[in-house]
Protein backbone atom coordinates (compact mmCIF):
# COMPACT_ATOMS: atom_id res chain seq x y z
CA UNK A 1 0.00 0.00 0.00
CA UNK A 2 3.37 2.22 0.08
CA UNK A 3 3.05 3.15 -3.30
CA UNK A 4 -0.64 4.53 -3.78
CA UNK A 5 -1.24 8.04 -4.68
CA UNK A 6 -4.40 10.52 -4.80
CA UNK A 7 -4.75 10.78 -8.90
CA UNK A 8 -7.93 13.41 -8.41
CA UNK A 9 -10.45 15.32 -6.64
CA UNK A 10 -13.44 16.59 -7.91
CA UNK A 11 -16.45 18.36 -5.57
CA UNK A 12 -19.32 18.88 -7.28
CA UNK A 13 -22.57 21.09 -5.55
CA UNK A 14 -25.90 19.08 -6.21
CA UNK A 15 -29.08 20.72 -5.05
CA UNK A 16 -32.22 18.58 -4.51
CA UNK A 17 -35.39 19.63 -3.19
CA UNK A 18 -37.13 18.94 0.35
CA UNK A 19 -40.46 17.10 0.26
CA UNK A 20 -41.80 20.22 2.06
CA UNK A 21 -40.15 23.94 3.49
CA UNK A 22 -38.34 23.04 6.55
CA UNK A 23 -38.66 25.49 9.17
CA UNK A 24 -35.69 26.48 11.60
CA UNK A 25 -34.96 29.40 13.58
CA UNK A 26 -32.17 30.66 10.91
CA UNK A 27 -33.74 29.59 7.86
CA UNK A 28 -36.73 27.77 5.65
CA UNK A 29 -34.70 24.96 3.90
CA UNK A 30 -36.74 24.13 0.21
CA UNK A 31 -33.65 22.40 -0.55
CA UNK A 32 -30.65 20.73 0.11
CA UNK A 33 -27.36 21.66 -1.67
CA UNK A 34 -24.55 18.64 -0.93
CA UNK A 35 -20.73 19.14 -2.16
CA UNK A 36 -20.24 15.50 -3.39
CA UNK A 37 -16.44 14.61 -2.92
CA UNK A 38 -15.08 12.10 -5.46
CA UNK A 39 -10.99 11.05 -4.44
CA UNK A 40 -9.83 8.98 -7.36
CA UNK A 41 -6.56 6.66 -6.38
CA UNK A 42 -4.07 5.14 -8.55
CA UNK A 43 -5.22 2.01 -7.66
CA UNK A 44 -8.41 2.83 -9.30
CA UNK A 45 -10.53 2.69 -6.11
CA UNK A 46 -12.30 6.22 -5.75
CA UNK A 47 -13.55 6.88 -2.14
CA UNK A 48 -16.73 9.09 -2.17
CA UNK A 49 -17.39 12.15 0.84
CA UNK A 50 -20.30 14.97 1.22
CA UNK A 51 -19.44 18.04 2.76
CA UNK A 52 -22.89 19.40 3.48
CA UNK A 53 -24.32 22.44 5.64
CA UNK A 54 -27.64 24.06 6.40
CA UNK A 55 -29.52 26.97 4.92
CA UNK A 56 -26.19 28.29 2.68
CA UNK A 57 -24.72 30.53 5.05
CA UNK A 58 -26.80 30.86 7.52
CA UNK A 59 -26.10 27.90 10.20
CA UNK A 60 -21.99 28.06 10.03
CA UNK A 61 -19.32 29.50 8.80
CA UNK A 62 -19.09 27.10 5.87
CA UNK A 63 -21.43 27.07 2.80
CA UNK A 64 -21.62 25.27 -0.52
CA UNK A 65 -20.11 27.46 -2.66
CA UNK A 66 -16.90 28.11 -0.53
CA UNK A 67 -16.55 24.62 0.26
CA UNK A 68 -16.10 23.76 -3.14
CA UNK A 69 -13.66 26.69 -3.73
CA UNK A 70 -11.62 25.93 -0.74
CA UNK A 71 -11.46 21.95 -1.81
CA UNK A 72 -10.66 22.87 -5.33
CA UNK A 73 -8.07 25.68 -4.32
CA UNK A 74 -6.66 24.54 -0.93
CA UNK A 75 -7.46 20.92 -0.30
CA UNK A 76 -6.21 19.21 -3.73
CA UNK A 77 -3.25 20.78 -4.46
CA UNK A 78 -2.41 19.14 -0.87
CA UNK A 79 -3.75 15.98 -1.17
CA UNK A 80 -3.08 15.02 -4.74
CA UNK A 81 0.37 12.63 -4.80
CA UNK A 82 0.09 11.58 -1.41
CA UNK A 83 -0.86 7.91 0.01
CA UNK A 84 -4.42 7.83 0.58
CA UNK A 85 -4.15 5.08 3.14
CA UNK A 86 -2.42 7.27 5.70
CA UNK A 87 -5.39 9.03 6.72
CA UNK A 88 -4.41 10.22 10.29
CA UNK A 89 -1.12 11.58 8.86
CA UNK A 90 -3.65 13.33 6.00
CA UNK A 91 -5.53 14.70 8.25
CA UNK A 92 -2.80 16.05 10.58
CA UNK A 93 -1.07 17.68 7.02
CA UNK A 94 -4.79 19.16 6.52
CA UNK A 95 -5.20 20.77 10.16
CA UNK A 96 -1.81 22.03 9.78
CA UNK A 97 -2.12 23.97 6.49
CA UNK A 98 -5.81 24.76 6.77
CA UNK A 99 -7.41 26.52 9.28
CA UNK A 100 -10.92 25.53 10.52
CA UNK A 101 -13.02 24.81 7.22
CA UNK A 102 -14.38 21.78 9.50
CA UNK A 103 -17.20 20.75 7.17
CA UNK A 104 -14.54 20.75 4.24
CA UNK A 105 -11.98 18.06 6.18
CA UNK A 106 -15.13 15.92 7.14
CA UNK A 107 -16.27 15.61 3.95
CA UNK A 108 -12.33 14.54 2.67
CA UNK A 109 -12.03 12.24 5.90
CA UNK A 110 -14.73 10.23 4.33
CA UNK A 111 -13.79 10.05 0.91
CA UNK A 112 -10.32 8.94 2.27
CA UNK A 113 -12.46 6.11 5.18
CA UNK A 114 -14.50 4.90 2.26
CA UNK A 115 -11.91 4.56 0.28
CA UNK A 116 -9.64 2.40 2.03
CA UNK A 117 -12.79 0.29 3.65
CA UNK A 118 -13.59 -0.59 -0.11
CA UNK A 119 -9.15 -1.31 -0.61
CA UNK A 120 -9.45 -3.91 2.47
CA UNK A 121 -12.69 -4.63 2.11
CA UNK A 122 -14.71 -3.98 5.27
CA UNK A 123 -17.17 -1.47 6.14
CA UNK A 124 -15.89 1.90 7.44
CA UNK A 125 -17.21 0.58 10.86
CA UNK A 126 -15.03 -2.04 10.95
CA UNK A 127 -11.98 0.59 10.56
CA UNK A 128 -13.09 1.99 13.79
CA UNK A 129 -13.04 -1.48 15.60
CA UNK A 130 -16.76 -2.49 14.42
CA UNK A 131 -20.71 -1.96 14.48
CA UNK A 132 -22.25 -2.67 18.11
CA UNK A 133 -25.50 -2.48 15.92
CA UNK A 134 -26.48 -2.48 11.81
CA UNK A 135 -29.17 -0.58 12.91
CA UNK A 136 -29.82 2.69 14.73
CA UNK A 137 -33.01 4.53 16.27
CA UNK A 138 -34.13 7.34 13.56
CA UNK A 139 -36.22 10.17 14.88
CA UNK A 140 -37.88 12.28 12.74
CA UNK A 141 -38.41 15.96 12.71
CA UNK A 142 -41.51 18.05 11.98
CA UNK A 143 -40.81 21.64 11.27
CA UNK A 144 -43.74 22.47 8.47
CA UNK A 145 -44.39 25.57 10.53
CA UNK A 146 -48.04 24.67 11.20
CA UNK A 147 -49.03 22.80 14.62
CA UNK A 148 -51.92 20.83 12.65
CA UNK A 149 -49.83 19.69 9.39
CA UNK A 150 -46.92 18.72 12.18
CA UNK A 151 -49.61 16.44 14.33
CA UNK A 152 -51.07 15.03 10.75
CA UNK A 153 -47.25 14.00 9.83
CA UNK A 154 -46.66 12.45 13.37
CA UNK A 155 -49.34 10.65 13.39
CA UNK A 156 -48.82 9.55 9.80
CA UNK A 157 -45.32 8.50 10.29
CA UNK A 158 -46.65 6.75 13.44
CA UNK A 159 -48.98 4.51 11.91
CA UNK A 160 -46.43 3.52 8.98
CA UNK A 161 -44.32 2.54 11.94
CA UNK A 162 -41.37 4.87 10.65
CA UNK A 163 -40.86 7.16 13.50
CA UNK A 164 -41.21 6.93 17.22
CA UNK A 165 -39.55 10.21 18.42
CA UNK A 166 -40.38 13.44 17.27
CA UNK A 167 -37.73 16.38 17.28
CA UNK A 168 -39.37 20.01 16.80
CA UNK A 169 -37.88 22.69 15.63
CA UNK A 170 -38.53 25.95 17.09
CA UNK A 171 -36.88 29.51 17.74
CA UNK A 172 -38.18 31.75 14.85
CA UNK A 173 -41.91 32.79 16.37
CA UNK A 174 -42.37 34.19 20.02
CA UNK A 175 -41.12 32.07 22.25
CA UNK A 176 -44.66 31.65 24.12
CA UNK A 177 -46.17 30.82 20.86
CA UNK A 178 -43.53 28.09 20.11
CA UNK A 179 -43.98 26.34 23.24
CA UNK A 180 -47.77 26.24 22.77
CA UNK A 181 -47.16 24.42 19.78
CA UNK A 182 -44.79 22.07 21.41
CA UNK A 183 -46.92 20.96 23.91
CA UNK A 184 -50.04 21.04 21.60
CA UNK A 185 -47.92 18.67 19.93
CA UNK A 186 -46.46 16.65 23.09
CA UNK A 187 -50.70 16.29 23.82
CA UNK A 188 -51.93 15.09 20.59
CA UNK A 189 -49.08 12.46 20.20
CA UNK A 190 -49.21 11.11 24.30
CA UNK A 191 -46.90 9.70 26.56
CA UNK A 192 -45.41 6.69 24.54
CA UNK A 193 -43.79 9.00 21.87
CA UNK A 194 -41.10 11.35 22.97
CA UNK A 195 -41.12 14.80 21.96
CA UNK A 196 -37.60 17.00 21.93
CA UNK A 197 -37.43 20.38 20.71
CA UNK A 198 -34.51 22.23 18.98
CA UNK A 199 -33.78 25.97 19.54
CA UNK A 200 -31.14 26.17 17.73
CA UNK A 201 -29.71 29.06 20.01
CA UNK A 202 -32.63 31.28 19.57
CA UNK A 203 -33.37 32.26 23.52
CA UNK A 204 -31.51 34.47 25.82
CA UNK A 205 -30.52 32.67 29.40
CA UNK A 206 -33.81 34.07 31.04
CA UNK A 207 -36.50 33.64 28.11
CA UNK A 208 -34.87 30.43 28.58
CA UNK A 209 -35.55 29.51 32.09
CA UNK A 210 -38.96 30.43 31.59
CA UNK A 211 -39.77 28.56 28.27
CA UNK A 212 -37.94 25.46 29.58
CA UNK A 213 -40.00 24.96 33.05
CA UNK A 214 -43.13 25.53 30.71
CA UNK A 215 -41.77 22.31 28.62
CA UNK A 216 -40.71 20.40 31.12
CA UNK A 217 -44.10 20.64 33.01
CA UNK A 218 -45.92 19.58 29.12
CA UNK A 219 -43.38 16.44 29.61
CA UNK A 220 -41.13 17.32 26.89
CA UNK A 221 -37.95 15.22 26.93
CA UNK A 222 -35.01 16.98 25.66
CA UNK A 223 -34.01 20.81 25.42
CA UNK A 224 -31.92 21.23 22.32
CA UNK A 225 -29.54 24.22 22.33
CA UNK A 226 -31.74 26.60 24.14
CA UNK A 227 -29.25 29.60 23.92
CA UNK A 228 -25.83 31.13 21.57
CA UNK A 229 -23.53 28.42 21.31
CA UNK A 230 -20.56 30.40 23.27
CA UNK A 231 -22.73 30.81 26.34
CA UNK A 232 -20.94 27.51 27.68
CA UNK A 233 -21.96 28.66 31.42
CA UNK A 234 -25.28 29.36 30.46
CA UNK A 235 -25.85 26.06 29.14
CA UNK A 236 -24.16 24.29 32.48
CA UNK A 237 -26.53 26.54 34.75
CA UNK A 238 -29.73 25.47 32.65
CA UNK A 239 -28.35 21.20 33.13
CA UNK A 240 -27.57 21.54 36.91
CA UNK A 241 -31.08 23.60 37.05
CA UNK A 242 -33.82 21.45 35.14
CA UNK A 243 -34.81 17.91 35.42
CA UNK A 244 -35.21 17.49 31.64
CA UNK A 245 -31.93 17.04 29.80
CA UNK A 246 -30.14 19.74 28.02
CA UNK A 247 -28.06 18.80 25.15
CA UNK A 248 -25.61 20.81 23.38
CA UNK A 249 -25.52 20.86 19.63
CA UNK A 250 -23.79 23.70 18.22
CA UNK A 251 -21.65 24.43 20.86
CA UNK A 252 -20.57 20.99 21.14
CA UNK A 253 -18.37 21.75 18.08
CA UNK A 254 -14.97 20.15 18.07
CA UNK A 255 -13.13 17.77 20.44
CA UNK A 256 -11.81 20.95 22.66
CA UNK A 257 -15.36 22.13 22.68
CA UNK A 258 -16.39 19.11 23.88
CA UNK A 259 -13.78 18.94 26.50
CA UNK A 260 -14.74 22.23 27.88
CA UNK A 261 -18.57 21.32 28.00
CA UNK A 262 -17.73 18.51 29.88
CA UNK A 263 -15.15 19.82 32.45
CA UNK A 264 -18.56 22.27 33.73
CA UNK A 265 -20.91 19.60 33.11
CA UNK A 266 -22.69 21.81 30.50
CA UNK A 267 -25.00 19.56 29.52
CA UNK A 268 -26.24 15.97 29.85
CA UNK A 269 -25.81 15.16 26.00
CA UNK A 270 -23.81 15.92 23.45
CA UNK A 271 -25.44 15.94 19.92
CA UNK A 272 -22.26 15.14 17.78
CA UNK A 273 -21.87 15.67 13.76
CA UNK A 274 -19.72 14.58 11.63
CA UNK A 275 -19.51 18.32 10.09
CA UNK A 276 -19.23 20.37 12.39
CA UNK A 277 -16.38 18.32 14.42
CA UNK A 278 -14.24 17.49 11.18
CA UNK A 279 -14.88 14.20 10.72
CA UNK A 280 -15.67 10.56 12.22
CA UNK A 281 -12.28 10.24 14.29
CA UNK A 282 -13.06 13.56 15.96
CA UNK A 283 -16.29 12.09 16.72
CA UNK A 284 -15.02 8.88 18.53
CA UNK A 285 -12.55 12.06 20.46
CA UNK A 286 -15.78 13.37 21.34
CA UNK A 287 -17.42 10.59 22.42
CA UNK A 288 -14.77 9.49 24.48
CA UNK A 289 -14.69 12.49 26.62
CA UNK A 290 -18.31 12.32 27.27
CA UNK A 291 -17.87 8.76 28.11
CA UNK A 292 -15.57 9.64 30.31
CA UNK A 293 -17.74 12.64 31.75
CA UNK A 294 -20.96 10.96 32.33
CA UNK A 295 -22.75 12.68 29.38
CA UNK A 296 -24.85 10.83 26.90
CA UNK A 297 -24.49 10.98 23.09
CA UNK A 298 -27.06 11.55 20.22
CA UNK A 299 -26.15 10.87 16.70
CA UNK A 300 -26.98 14.49 15.32
CA UNK A 301 -27.68 15.36 11.29
CA UNK A 302 -26.80 18.51 9.36
CA UNK A 303 -29.08 17.30 7.16
CA UNK A 304 -26.80 15.66 4.51
CA UNK A 305 -28.85 13.20 1.91
CA UNK A 306 -27.11 9.47 1.93
CA UNK A 307 -23.38 9.25 1.76
CA UNK A 308 -22.79 11.84 4.40
CA UNK A 309 -25.64 10.10 6.52
CA UNK A 310 -23.80 6.54 6.45
CA UNK A 311 -20.69 8.08 6.65
CA UNK A 312 -22.23 9.33 10.41
CA UNK A 313 -23.88 6.07 10.68
CA UNK A 314 -20.63 3.92 10.62
CA UNK A 315 -19.27 5.91 13.15
CA UNK A 316 -22.69 6.22 15.36
CA UNK A 317 -22.78 2.40 15.44
CA UNK A 318 -19.23 1.76 17.17
CA UNK A 319 -20.44 4.00 20.22
CA UNK A 320 -21.45 2.59 23.36
CA UNK A 321 -23.20 5.28 24.76
CA UNK A 322 -25.35 6.79 22.06
CA UNK A 323 -28.41 6.76 24.28
CA UNK A 324 -30.72 8.93 22.44
CA UNK A 325 -30.44 7.60 19.47
CA UNK A 326 -30.19 9.08 15.96
CA UNK A 327 -31.99 11.58 13.69
CA UNK A 328 -30.32 10.72 10.76
CA UNK A 329 -33.03 11.41 8.63
CA UNK A 330 -31.77 13.71 6.00
CA UNK A 331 -32.33 11.28 3.19
CA UNK A 332 -35.94 10.66 3.97
CA UNK A 333 -36.29 14.95 4.03
CA UNK A 334 -35.39 15.03 -0.04
CA UNK A 335 -37.42 14.23 -3.06
CA UNK A 336 -34.70 11.86 -4.50
CA UNK A 337 -31.31 10.49 -4.25
CA UNK A 338 -28.06 10.38 -5.76
CA UNK A 339 -26.82 7.05 -4.65
CA UNK A 340 -27.89 3.76 -6.69
CA UNK A 341 -29.33 1.66 -3.78
CA UNK A 342 -31.30 4.02 -1.51
CA UNK A 343 -30.68 3.67 2.73
CA UNK A 344 -33.39 0.88 3.92
CA UNK A 345 -35.71 2.90 6.79
CA UNK A 346 -37.59 0.60 8.67
CA UNK A 347 -38.80 -0.17 12.25
CA UNK A 348 -38.02 3.01 13.30
CA UNK A 349 -34.51 2.63 12.51
CA UNK A 350 -32.10 2.91 9.55
CA UNK A 351 -30.25 0.01 8.38
CA UNK A 352 -26.21 0.28 7.60
CA UNK A 353 -25.37 -1.49 4.62
CA UNK A 354 -23.37 -4.71 4.64
CA UNK A 355 -20.57 -3.93 1.66
CA UNK A 356 -16.82 -2.33 1.71
CA UNK A 357 -16.90 1.49 2.87
CA UNK A 358 -19.79 3.13 3.08
CA UNK A 359 -21.70 0.50 1.47
CA UNK A 360 -23.29 2.73 -1.20
CA UNK A 361 -22.17 3.79 -5.22
CA UNK A 362 -23.16 7.20 -6.24
CA UNK A 363 -25.36 7.16 -9.14
CA UNK A 364 -23.62 9.31 -11.81
CA UNK A 365 -26.65 10.28 -13.76
CA UNK A 366 -28.37 11.22 -11.06
CA UNK A 367 -25.46 13.08 -9.74
CA UNK A 368 -26.00 14.95 -13.28
CA UNK A 369 -29.35 15.41 -13.40
CA UNK A 370 -29.02 17.35 -9.96
CA UNK A 371 -25.37 19.29 -10.11
CA UNK A 372 -25.33 22.94 -9.88
CA UNK A 373 -24.88 24.53 -13.45
C1 LIG B 1 -29.81 20.91 14.09
O1 LIG B 1 -29.46 21.97 14.58
O2 LIG B 1 -29.96 19.97 14.84
C2 LIG B 1 -31.02 18.53 12.55
C3 LIG B 1 -32.31 18.17 12.27
C4 LIG B 1 -32.95 19.26 11.69
O3 LIG B 1 -34.09 19.36 11.32
O4 LIG B 1 -32.07 20.27 11.64
C5 LIG B 1 -30.80 19.82 12.00
C6 LIG B 1 -29.95 20.81 12.60
MG1 LIG C 1 -29.61 21.12 16.64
Amino acid sequence: MHNITIKRIEATIVDLPTIRPHHLSMAVMMKQSMVIIRIICSDDIEGIGEATTIGGISYADEFPEGIKLAIDTYFTPLLVGQNPTQINSLMKMLDKNISGNNFAKSGIETALLDAQGKRLNVPIATLFGGSISTQLPVLWTLASGDTQKDIDEAKKLIAENKHNTFKLKIGRKDPNVDVAHVSAIKQALGENYKVTVDVNQAWSEQVAKKQIQKLQDAGVDLIEQPLVKTNFEGLARLTEYFEVPIMADEAAGTVSDAFKLAKIHAANVFALKIAKSGGLTNIARQAAIAQGAGISLYGGTMLEGSIGTLASAHLFSTLPNLDWGTELFGPLLLTDDIVKKSIVYQNNTLEIPEGPGLGVELDMNQVEKYKRK
